[in-house]
C-alpha cells in the first residue's frame, strides 16, 4: 500500500505549510448542484476532500466519490463512522481509533472487522488518533460512538491522550469538536497537543468563520476541516481558503 498522502502530510508539516480540507457529508449532498461546490474546491485550492460522517443514512457514498473523481484530482480521504463506510474509489481512509473514548468497538472492534476489506481495497491507510472534544452540547458522533468527549477546558488530558496515541504508533492526531459544534476546539488545547506530539494535527468541528480558522492555525493545527459551515453557506469555502492562504503567506512567505 502506498504512503503518498501520509508522506505529504508530514512533508507539509515539516515545511510549515497549512492545509484546508473540505468535509463532505454524503447525506447532505445534492448531486444536482454538487458541481458548484467541487468547482469552488478547485478554484480555491482545497488541499483535501474528506468524505463521511458518523451516521450515513443515504448510501450514496460511492456516487459522491465518483462525481468528485470525475471533476478533480484533489485527494479524497474517507472519514468513516464505521466499517460500512469503505469505498475503494477514494484515495485513502482515516483509520480512526477513538482514543478519547473508552468504547472498545471504536478503539479496535470496527478495525478488526474492516481489516481484510481494507487490505483488499488498495486504499492508503492513515492510522489516526481520533479525539472528541466537548463542544457545549452532545454531538452526533459522541452519541453514536457512545463515548464521553474530553472536557473542552482540560488541555492536559488532550495532550496526554495525543501523546499516548503517538506512542502507540498512530501517525495523525485529529481533534474534533463534532460536526456543527457550538464551540470549536480551543486554541489552548490545540497548543497543548502541538507541544506533546510530532504528528500532523487535524482540527475540525464548528469552524465556521475565517477568524476561527486562523485561530486554529495559529495555535498549531496543520489541517483545518470545514463541513457544516460550508453546507450552510457555500461562500465560506472561499473565505476559509483565503484565510489559510494569508496565514500561510504571513508565516512562511509562500
Ligand atoms: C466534523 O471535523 C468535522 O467531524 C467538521 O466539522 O462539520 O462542524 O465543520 P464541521
Amino acid at each position: 500500500m502506498t504512503q503518498n498522502l501520509l508522506n505529504s502530510l508530514y512533508q507539509r508539516k515539516a515545511e510549515g505549510r497549512k492545509s484546508f480540507a473540505v468535509l463532505i457529508d454524503p447525506d447532505k449532498v445534492n448531486l444536482d448542484n454538487f458541481s458548484t461546490l467541487l468547482q469552488l474546491c478547485i478554484d480555491y485550492n482545497a488541499d483535501y476532500i474528506f468524505v463521511g460522517g458518523s451516521l450515513i443514512t443515504d448510501y450514496i457514498l460511492g456516487d459522491v466519490i465518483t462525481k468528485i473523481k470525475a471533476s478533480t484530482d484533489i485527494p479524497v480521504i474517507l472519514f468513516p463512522g464505521n466499517s460500512l463506510h469503505i469505498d475503494s474509489k477514494a484515495d485513502a481512509i482515516f483509520l480512526l481509533s477513538l482514543i478519547s473514548g473508552r468504547n472498545p468497538e471504536f478503539l479496535i472492534g470496527q478495525h478488526v472487522i474492516s481489516a481484510p476489506v481494507l487490505r483488499k481495497s488498495g486504499l492508503e491507510i492513515l492510522p489516526t488518533g481520533y479525539m472528541l472534544i466537548d463542544s457545549g452540547r452532545q454531538t452526533t458522533v459522541s452519541y453514536i460512538s457512545n463515548t464521553t468527549p474530553i472536557p473542552h477546558d482540560k488541555p492536559s488530558i488532550a495532550a496526554c491522550t495525543a501523546m499516548a496515541g503517538e506512542m502507540l504508533g498512530l501517525k495523525i492526531t485529529y481533534l474534533d469538536a463534532g460536526s456543527g459544534a457550538m464551540n470549536p476546539v480551543s486554541p489552548e488545547m490545540i497548543a497543548a497537543v502541538r507541544q506533546s506530539v510530532e504528528t500532523p494535527i487535524i482540527v475540525g468541528g464548528g469552524i465556521n468563520s475565517a477568524r476561527k480558522a486562523k485561530t486554529a492555525l495559529e495555535a498549531g493545527a496543520d489541517v483545518i476541516v470545514v463541513g457544516n459551515g460550508i453546507e450552510q453557506n457555500i461562500d465560506l469555502l472561499k473565505e476559509i481558503a483565503l484565510a489559510v492562504n494569508s496565514f500561510q503567506l504571513s508565516v512562511t512567505g509562500y
